[in-house]
């Protein structure tokens, strides 16, 4: 999600009459989340201010202030939470970018060669992972399968 999305409103009322009201973020769970929102005093609009990182943060638990402008001051507090939705913002990397493997000619067609891994920080399907071959020498394993001359060791 971009910067500067709004994402709530809060609203609070006071019976005097000339009440003008201002809203600010009062505090928040993690410190870390006081940067990633920011609130229209005179609307309570709640803006994210940052781009929000599911994989940094699932959810940010924020208190908004209210306070009147005429002394002595009035205020209250509310709490907000605003959770985060995964999207698919990670790519997948292998744990190495080359492997090596030794197969036996007389190991059986099918037989393990080894296995490769790799890792993806999005959680849930997201986060799933599908390994195929993507280029290589695809039937039988010959090098050469692209130039007709036989190659005789
Ligand atoms: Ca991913
Ligand atoms: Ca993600």
């Amino acid at each position: 999600m971009p910067a500067d999305t709004e994402l709530l409103r809060v609203q609070a009322s006071d019976s005097d009459e000339r009440a003008r009201l201002s809203y600010s973020v009062h505090s928040s769970v993690d410190p870390a989340s006081m940067r990633l929102f920011r609130i229209n005093p005179g609307t309570g609009v709640v803006y994210s201010a940052d781009r929000l990182d599911y994989e940094a943060r699932t959810q940010h638990i924020l208190t908004v202030m209210v306070k009147d402008q005429e002394f002595p001051f009035n205020r209250d507090l509310c709490r907000i939470l605003v959770a985060v939705e995964d999207i698919n913002d990670n790519v997948p990397y292998f744990s190495s970018s080359l492997y090596d493997a030794v197969a036996y000619e007389s190991s059986p067609p099918g037989s393990p060669v080894l296995q490769v891994s790799a890792l993806d920080r999005d959680n849930g399907p997201n986060g799933l992972l599908q390994y195929s071959i993507e280029a290589g020498e695809m039937d039988g394993g010959r090098e050469g399968t692209r130039d007709p001359t036989p190659i005789d060791n």
